[in-house]
């Protein structure tokens, strides 16, 4: 297994759409299980295959408590989405800041999982959220996409920085 580099806002690959994975082999385990190494080193609670710059449609997820629960989800869909919940949100391409998201509390997702086998879950709280973040990803889209102007700029120009000094 490998850690993998994690792409940081503003970098415009996070903004590309990924594509379906057509067939489940063993690049695409590689790639799951190489993804779960790098959530849990990170550490997260979740990752995009976006992240590490991977333009397919792969999202990993763990909110248990022990870290021993691992989810896979190749090519999600997202269905019936109801209620709403904030809650503060982070992202490992955005370090350092967490801001309120609103979003749906319940969902129901249907993907493959990492033998290429149809996945139904219903899924509430964190765990909701998670997936909806990382589904996110998929589309180029992040969570400082749903803060005001004012704040996203105020994010990029403090991780532009840093940058700068990590250069
Ligand atoms: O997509 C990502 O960058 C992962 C992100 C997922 C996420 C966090 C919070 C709400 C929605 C989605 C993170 O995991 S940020 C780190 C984090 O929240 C965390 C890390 C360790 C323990 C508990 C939480
Ligand atoms: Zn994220």
């Amino acid at each position: 297994m490998a850690i993998l580099e994690i792409l940081e806002f503003p970098d415009p690959r996070l903004r590309t759409k990924a594509r379906a994975v057509t067939k489940v082999d063993d690049s695409v385990r590689k790639l799951v299980d190489d993804m779960l190494e790098t959530m849990y080193e990170a550490p997260g609670i979740g990752l995009a295959a976006t992240q590490v710059n991977v333009h397919q449609r792969i999202i990993v997820v763990d909110v248990s408590e022990n870290r021993d629960e691992p989810h896979a989800f190749i090519n999600p869909r997202l269905e019936d989405l109801s209620g709403t919940i904030e809650s503060d949100e982070g992202c490992l391409s955005v370090p350092g800041f967490y801001e309120p998201v609103v979003r749906a509390e319940h969902i129901h997702v249907r993907a493959l999982n990492r033998d290429g086998e149809p996945l139904e879950m219903e899924a509430e709280g964190l765990l909701a959220v998670c997936i909806q973040h990382e589904c996110d990803h998929l589309e180029g889209k992040l969570f400082v996409d749903y803060l005001s102007n004012l704040k996203r700029t105020r994010i990029r120009r403090k991780l532009e920085k840093l940058h700068r000094m990590q250069a």
